[in-house]
């Protein structure tokens, strides 16, 4: 495959200003008519020259027929090459229409027009619309489209694309037709369409310049019961985006279609989203808080998207952060308040953390904007997604909310309708604010993770208190030396009883030096300085705290997120002390530091569950591993193990007065303050259950009695995970009853598949092959794949990498396979493979032997791009 680079970006020769397409939907060979109203880009032609070729994009697809002009094309007034279809064109102005042949039903790539469970659906983003038909398939063509389906009435009495219904009628042989117009011109990406035998849910949302708009959730009918909680998002998410942005929906129609098979969680179609269906199905009983609150967020981002991404969209792919990283942050905000603001913060964080670092020190780490991809579908990534909405919240926090808002207010009115670029977001933000952004600018440049170092000084004489800062960036691939980065860092400073110091608590640093150093006058005693609040910057910082300073702040820390993270930093350091004392086989010693802290927020009131919550989730073993050089696998899970059983044995009073005090009465509610009460109670049940038979015997009680899914699976994941001899026999008949009762609902199949993966115990590759045996496994939904092979590969670290590679071995033969019917999901589910390099050598070597193997296949571009990068 060859590289693409933004360096080479050049507008297109031509213009579509209007696509008419008629879709005939058939079991076997459907049609595709496109009109195409073209017109030659003046900036690249001038009258009286000869006009440019129009070169347009197809893949998969058989021509019957082109006309230009409503004359047919002979056979050679055109030609077809590797990339698609090129004519000549007549004149500046003229009508293309063409006629392919398709077959969505043998199409598994799950990209372009294709089938789940009887229905058609679509996914263009990035590059699927030329799987439908010739098209300038690049976002920074717009057009306005119509389109008219029509299908088998019996079994497809639902037909939907884009924008409003204009028209519908009957055929012949039990056929109709519907035809949609959406007035908004877009790129081809966001087309849709969709097809089906599907129910709905309706209801409406005023707008609040008053106009009604209806509201509609399409799913398979034994689904019905599961859309509420989506449109009761989707009207929080509407409401919030008029309070918060300003920004209204502007089409009469908001339609919403649940489909099983899918790459990704979702797509923003124009007026149409699209979602997996295990990101907007759920009901108390088969959803878990966490897919109640993940719903809640996807169902805003896509809906977000229609200001920050549809009406202003990306010039080209480079651009994907401008849409992405923009709507991240804008759904995190949407989030935080709706919920807790503070665990939202600590949630993003830790997959940034564990994720996204990762990413940025592998073999396919990028910056913000890359500047060059084989293939676009690799870059949907944690650092588009994650960090380009850290940086979107840089830019937030250095502007302040105000002068924030008058940007994102100058950006949609500047480009509303065009197609446009990381710089016009910038730029939009700088003019509005008056702050010069030019180096900040490098954060969309430059890979890596920045580390900056953090050294201080007291002069209790004069009262002065000063940080030494310095700031470094790995090399990454293709940057070997990094330019400073414009990073703000708030700080706040600590007395001795813990109040804070500084006149506003925080105060704004902004590096960008190399080296700075930062002075804060008339400071009456030498402080505990408090860095980097709420993560103000996506780095990784360092200051030489001890521990007892990291439990002093973790108790008295205004700052929420700054609690979490020095309880965090303790446990890690205590971890760090009991890794080479695993590798050298002696006892493994929790410090005493670290017990009594617990101790202390243990016995506290218990102010905010919430918060308390994430404080005794110890640090994952993939964030270990992602600060570990080289990854000792054996030596952090048995580290992390003897941490939690020392908690669970050292504070099971504690454990049992949390787990009582924290039951709620009554039905299920998916309330922020019930769900911090569920996740708190099933927190303490993990440590009882660690702790002693009792404990384990109450997990049993719960998963008996629960009247709701997430304190069902809670309980049931407690068993599973639990190491009591106890637990075995427990774990077994639960993870059969729960299946005897769910086993017609994909979404709870998902969760019984990922919790069985994820467990550490003896024999998991062994059960994870016999459970792509079982009649719940499917290897042609993406969901499946994740919840088994995905979660094995990525979260069992001890399956993964036991047995002398075979585990790596497993999954080379999984992807080796999957390339040949998904390449998205093969390309992502080898990389756990891509992160060779953190392991010791000889595991490494295994790893390595493993990507050779699958390289020696014909390979698609996705696996190619990534198996290469990693061997280089
Ligand atoms: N924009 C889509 C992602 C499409 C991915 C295509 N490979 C979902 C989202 O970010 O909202
Ligand atoms: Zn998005």
């Amino acid at each position: 495959p060859r590289t693409i680079y933004l360096k080479d970006y050049r507008a297109p020769d031509y213009w579509i200003d209007r696509t008419d397409l008629k879709v005939d939907l058939h079991e076997g060979q459907s049609r595709v008519e496109a009109t195409l109203s073209l017109r030659v880009n003046e900036a690249h032609w001038t009258p009286g020259q000869p006009l440019p070729p129009l070169e347009l994009q197809g893949s998969e697809l058989v021509l019957e027929g082109a006309w230009v002009d409503g004359v047919a094309l002979g056979a050679d007034e055109y030609q077809l090459t590797e990339q698609g279809l090129v004519i000549q064109a007549p004149s500046a102005r003229f009508e293309l229409r063409t006629r392919c042949r398709i077959e969505p039903q043998n199409n598994t790539s799950l990209e372009g027009l294709y089938k789940s469970n009887g229905m058609f659906c679509t996914q263009c983003e990035a590059e699927g619309f030329r799987k439908i038909t010739y098209y300038l398939d690049r976002p920074d063509v717009m057009s306005v489209f119509s389109c008219r389906i029509s299908a088998d009435q019996i079994r497809y009495p639902v037909l939907l694309s884009n924008g409003n219904e204009i028209d519908r009628g009957v055929l012949e042989e039990g056929r109709h037709w519907v035809q949609w117009h959406d007035p908004f011109p877009k790129p081809a990406y966001l087309f849709a369409l969709v097809a089906g035998d599907l129910q709905h849910v309706s209801d409406q949302f005023v707008t609040r310049s008053g106009r009604t708009v209806t509201l509609q959730l399409y799913t398979e009918p034994r689904n019905i019961g599961k859309c509420d909680h989506a449109i009761d998002s989707l009207k929080r998410a509407m409401r919030w985006d008029e309070e918060v942005y300003g920004r209204e929906y502007d089409l009469d129609i908001f339609m919403i279609v649940a489909v099983d098979h899918f790459n990704m969680g979702a797509m923003e179609n124009k007026g149409l989203n699209i979602f997996n269906s295990s990101c907007v199905l759920a009901s108390a009983d088969t959803a878990t808080d966490a897919s109640f609150q993940r719903i809640e967020a996807i169902v805003a981002h896509e809906y977000f998207h229609n200001w920050s991404g549809n009406r202003v969209t990306c010039r080209d792919w480079f651009q994907l952060s401008l849409k992405e990283g923009f709507t991240v942050f804008r759904d995190a905000e949407f989030s935080a308040d709706m919920n807790s603001r503070a665990v939202k913060r600590i949630e993003d964080v830790s997959l940034l953390r564990t994720a996204q670092f990762a990413e940025d020190a592998g073999p396919m780490a990028h910056p913000v904007r890359p500047d060059s991809y084989m293939e676009i579908s690799n870059f949907y990534t944690l650092t588009v997604y994650e960090k380009g909405a850290e940086v979107v919240r840089m830019i937030h926090r250095l502007l302040g909310a105000e002068a924030f808002r008058r940007g994102s207010d100058l950006y949609f009115e500047r480009h509303d309708g065009q197609a446009v670029t990381v710089e016009d977001f910038v730029r939009a933000m700088e003019e509005a604010s008056g702050i010069d952004l030019t180096q900040f600018r490098r954060w969309y440049e430059q890979a890596g993770t920045p580390r900056v170092t953090v050294s201080d000084s007291y002069d209790s004489a004069s009262g002065r208190y000063s940080l030494h800062f310095s700031q470094s960036c790995p090399a990454t691939p293709g940057q070997v030396s990094k330019l400073p980065f414009h990073i703000p860092i708030a700080v706040g400073l600590l007395d001795a009883e813990g109040h804070d110091l500084l006149p506003d608590s925080t105060r704004l640093v902004e590096l960008t030096e190399a080296q700075q150093t930062v002075h804060f006058e008339a400071i009456s005693e030498r402080p505990v300085p408090s860095l980097l609040r709420g993560f103000s910057a996506p780095v990784k910082l360092s200051y030489d705290y001890s521990d007892a300073q990291l439990a002093f702040l973790m108790a008295n820390d205004s700052d929420a997120f700054n609690r979490w993270d020095a309880s965090q930093q303790l446990c890690v350091r205590v971890l760090q002390r009991m890794v080479p004392q695993y590798l050298e086989g002696t006892p493994l010693k929790v410090d005493g530091v670290l017990t009594e802290a617990f101790s202390a927020l243990l016995r506290a009131p218990v102010s905010d569950p919430a918060a308390l919550e994430t404080m005794l989730v110890l640090p994952a073993e993939a964030y270990l591993a992602e600060i570990s050089e080289p990854v000792e696998v054996e030596a952090i899970h048995a580290a992390r193990e003897a941490l939690a059983n020392h908690l669970a044995e050292r504070f099971a009073p504690e454990f049992e007065h949390l787990y009582r005090d924290s039951q709620l009465e009554g039905a299920y509610q998916p309330t922020a303050e019930h769900m911090a009460l569920r996740s708190l109670k099933n927190a303490a049940l993990g440590y009882l259950a660690r702790g002693s038979d009792a404990g384990v015997e109450l997990a049993h009680q719960q998963y008996r009695a629960a009247n709701n899914m997430t304190d069902r699976f809670r309980a049931l994941a407690t068993l599973v995970h639990c190491e009591r001899g106890s637990a075995r026999a427990l774990a077994k008949s639960c993870l059969q009853d729960f299946y005897d009762n769910f086993k017609n609902d994909p979404q709870v199949i998902e969760l019984w598949l990922s919790v069985q993966a994820s467990c550490q115990r003896d024999g998991a590759l062994e059960r994870v092959q016999a459970l792509m045996a079982h009649e719940a496994f499917d290897a042609g939904n993406p969901n499946k794949l994740r919840s088994l092979i995905g979660v094995f590969c990525s979260q069992n670290s001890i399956g993964f990498h036991s047995g002398e590679g075979a585990g790596y071995r497993f999954l080379a033969d999984q992807v080796i396979e999957l390339d040949q019917r998904n390449p998205q999901i093969a390309s992502r589910l080898v990389t756990p493979l891509t992160r060779l390099r953190k392991y010791p050598a000889a595991r490494q070597q295994q790893m390595r032997e493993q990507l050779q193997r699958i390289f020696t296949h014909s390979l698609s571009p996705d696996l190619y791009e990534v198996v290469s990068k990693s061997l280089q």
